[in-house]
């Protein structure tokens, strides 16, 4: 008889297929469990905190998803000089000031530190556990033609002259997100490949 095993499966639940290409390509190098798509806009709460942010999406969207393994991930870029905005506003900023928006604000200032965050919260049966990691960084002075969302103004420290955009596929192997999922991938790969 041919018995075929089901590969375990998690599913991501994001508005944001950049987001689930990323976390995909991380998945398929370090785990054999399958990373699924639940495109969905997630309810997020006003917070400072990205991952009191993740927890409450990830809540909400558990009661409509009982059965299912489910995670969220929240990412924000969290400027020194502008005292961590726009961070947990970063998407609405995104929409709203845009690109040029923030480099007009960053006129003002000698030094342009920053950070990205990713905080992801997965739930596994009652469990929730929240994975966070930070990238330092620098604003460019211009806006670097490649990449999606902020990746064409943040420079990471590690590259130190690229921005996330210019640096390609090379992001993926280094960025806050990279960080964050590793950590994911850790907690799943013992809990759910060896039970
Ligand atoms: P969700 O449905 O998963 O919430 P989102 O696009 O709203 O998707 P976030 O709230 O996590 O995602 O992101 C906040 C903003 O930061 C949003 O404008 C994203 O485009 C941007 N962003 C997040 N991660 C990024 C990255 O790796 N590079 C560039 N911009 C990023």
């Amino acid at each position: 008889m041919n018995q075929t095993t089901k590969k375990p499966e998690i599913f991501l639940v994001t508005s944001n297929l950049h987001k689930y290409d990323e976390i995909y390509s991380i998945f398929k190098q370090y785990t054999s469990i399958q990373l699924r798509l639940l495109q969905a806009n997630l309810v997020e709460i006003q917070s400072s905190d990205l991952e009191e942010i993740a927890i409450f999406s990830l809540k909400k969207c558990a009661k409509k998803l009982k059965e299912k393994l489910i995670f969220v991930e929240d990412s924000g870029l969290f400027i020194k000089q502008l005292n961590g905005f726009p961070g947990p506003y970063s998407a609405y900023i995104f929409r709203t000031l845009g690109l040029k928006g923030i480099l007009t604000l960053m006129k003002m200032f000698k030094k342009r530190e920053a950070y990205f965050q990713s905080s992801i919260a997965v739930k596994n049966e009652n469990e929730i556990k929240v994975f966070t990691e930070r990238v330092q960084g620098q604003i460019s002075l211009e806006i670097s033609d490649l990449g999606w969302g902020y990746d064409p103004i943040f420079i990471p420290d590690c590259d130190g002259t690229l921005t996330y955009g210019e640096l390609g596929l090379k992001k993926n192997a280094l960025s806050h997100r990279f960080l964050a999922t590793q950590k994911l991938i850790k907690y799943l790969n013992k809990c759910i490949l060896v039970d």
